[in-house]
């Protein structure tokens, strides 16, 4: 079982069955414990299809994705689902309550937890007018919550599981802008030591990212901090511009 959390990326392709090009294209990358790396790029990037690779959706055909030096492909899925927490870009809930859909990753959380995580990720006040709090039935799906409401208990979820990798996809888009800021500037010490990978559209989200990858067609185009790329990437200076 892995025990830090270092996710590496050796040359990997990957492309769906039947399709002429791939979607990722010898992409290498490595994500440490304690940092976050953020990845960026136009729609049709290929950064969902990255982060699906981490969790073996589907396997490369080439290279290798490690998470502590094992191949993921030699770990289990409950091994794997142990250790990565993925917010996907489309989140979705299970027919339950806020509780239950909070506990999804870690069945033993205390209450205290739940409302910890939800503080973290800027849900607590909307739970908290909710006439049963942590009870509150959710439907199947989540349809009796907001879309943005959805999102922040996905990352709540993400929280309580306490995973070595936490992958964000596009989870703070949705957001707005001063939602965002206080979510981030609450995550580094709820996620103090994990590896965080967040998938963003917005810069401002990911200006102190230890690393940034700039994701174009399938390809790793840029990689650096946001003032180097801001220095030396075309691609990511275009993205900064619009
Ligand atoms: P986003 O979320 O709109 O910002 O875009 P990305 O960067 O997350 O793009 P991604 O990874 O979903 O898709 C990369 C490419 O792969 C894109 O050309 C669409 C294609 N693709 C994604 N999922 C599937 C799938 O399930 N089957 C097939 N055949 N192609 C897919
Ligand atoms: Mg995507």
């Amino acid at each position: 079982t892995p025990a830090a959390g270092r996710i590496e990326f050796d040359n990997v392709t990957f492309g769906f069955p039947g399709a002429e090009t791939p979607v990722i294209n010898s992409a290498s990358f490595v994500a440490e414990p304690g940092k976050t790396t953020a990845i960026i790029g136009s729609t049709g990037a290929g950064k969902t299809v990255l982060l699906n690779l981490m969790l073996r959706l589907y396997d490369p055909q080439q290279g290798s994705v490690t998470i502590d030096g094992a191949p993921v492909d030699k770990l289990t899925r409950a091994q794997l689902a142990e250790s990565i927490s993925l917010v996907p870009q489309r989140p979705y809930l299970f027919g339950g309550t806020i509780a239950t859909n909070l506990r999804f990753g870690r069945t033993d959380a205390s209450d205290d937890e739940l409302w910890e995580a939800l503080r973290v990720a800027q849900g607590e006040d909307f739970v908290r007018e909710k006439e049963l709090g942590l009870d509150e039935p959710v439907s199947q799906g989540g349809t009796n919550v907001s879309g943005g409401q959805r999102q922040r208990l996905s990352i709540a979820r993400a929280l309580v599981a306490k995973p070595l990798v936490y992958l964000f996809d596009d989870s703070f888009s949705a957001l707005d802008v001063a939602t965002d800021a206080r979510l981030r500037a609450a995550l580094p010490d709820a996620t103090e030591g994990a590896t965080t990978i967040i998938v963003a559209q917005r810069v401002s989200t990911i200006t102190e990212a230890d690393q940034i990858l700039v994701m174009e067609g399938g390809e790793i185009v840029g990689r650096g901090t946001h003032d180097e790329l801001l220095t030396d990437n075309e691609v990511y200076q275009e993205i900064v511009r619009s």
